[in-house]
């Protein structure tokens, strides 16, 4: 079995003891660090959605899955986010209200992170008039992020981006949208600049929104 299939069984399960030892083996075996984190710990999230839709595991499952890669996640930060200290801008990310999913947008912050913006995280379940009063707060912030991973709180996204505007913030920030169930189409729908698949494509967009801003 290769190191990658070892990491994502690791991961499904919640083997948090045996996934630090097999990153770095897999590490030391030449595999990148973004194939770890792809092939490895994210496709093994994918694996435990589909035993959930199917009814081969329950929340419990998911919970303890999303958790270990939370934490190993971290071990391959370092080698993920090489940070550049250049000064990309303010970006102001979270998770839209009635939504507690928070790795993918964890792994969106890091990889903009790495892009050279301050991140702005303001976590899960964030209600549209918080988006609102961290844009006001933070007066140079041109780029904004919202995350979605629920068909059902796909309509949060609308209702961040129609409070970002009533409070007259529309035209200083660009907003792009992610998440499992966005897709470009949804984006137009609600009214963002920008969608991204992935966080490694957030980030380039991200670049290419603030060189335009
Ligand atoms: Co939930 N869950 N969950 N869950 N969960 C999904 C999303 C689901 C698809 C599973 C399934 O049925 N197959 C399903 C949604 C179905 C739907 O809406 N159509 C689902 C459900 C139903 C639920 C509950 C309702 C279950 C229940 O209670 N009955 C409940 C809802 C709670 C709530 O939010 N109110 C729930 C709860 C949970 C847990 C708490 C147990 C846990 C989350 C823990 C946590 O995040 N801290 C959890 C998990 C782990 C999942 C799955 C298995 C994995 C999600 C994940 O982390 N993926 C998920 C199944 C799946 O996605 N296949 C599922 C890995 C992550 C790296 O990918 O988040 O897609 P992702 O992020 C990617 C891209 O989407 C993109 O970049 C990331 C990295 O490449 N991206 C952006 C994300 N945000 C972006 C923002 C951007 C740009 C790109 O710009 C700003």
């Amino acid at each position: 079995m290769s190191k990658i299939v070892e990491i994502q069984n690791a991961v499904e399960t919640g083997k948090k003891k045996l996934i630090r030892g097999l990153i770095e083996e897999a590490l030391a075996e030449g595999h990148p660090a973004i194939d770890i984190l792809n092939k490895g710990m994210i496709a093994a999230m994918g694996i435990v959605g589909d035993k959930f839709k199917s009814g081969e595991v329950f929340v419990p499952e998911m919970l303890i899955a999303a958790r270990t890669m939370k934490e190993e996640v971290e071990v391959l930060r370092p080698l993920l986010s090489r940070g550049q200290a250049s000064a990309s801008g303010i970006f102001i990310i979270g998770t839209v209200e009635g939504d507690l999913h928070d790795i993918g947008k964890n792994l969106v912050a890091m990889m903009i992170e790495s892009a050279g913006f301050e991140v702005i995280d303001l976590g899960v379940d964030v209600a549209p008039e918080k988006f609102v009063e961290a844009i006001m707060a933070n007066p140079d912030c041109r780029l904004v992020g919202l995350s979605a991973l629920l068909t059902t709180t796909m309509p949060s996204l609308h209702r961040t981006i129609d409070a970002i505007r009533e409070a007259g913030l529309r035209d200083q920030v660009k907003i792009m949208v992610g998440g499992a169930p966005i897709s470009q189409e949804i984006a137009d729908e609600v009214g963002a600049d920008a969608f991204a698949a992935d966080a490694a494509t957030a980030a380039s967009i991200a670049k290419e929104l603030a060189a335009g801003a």
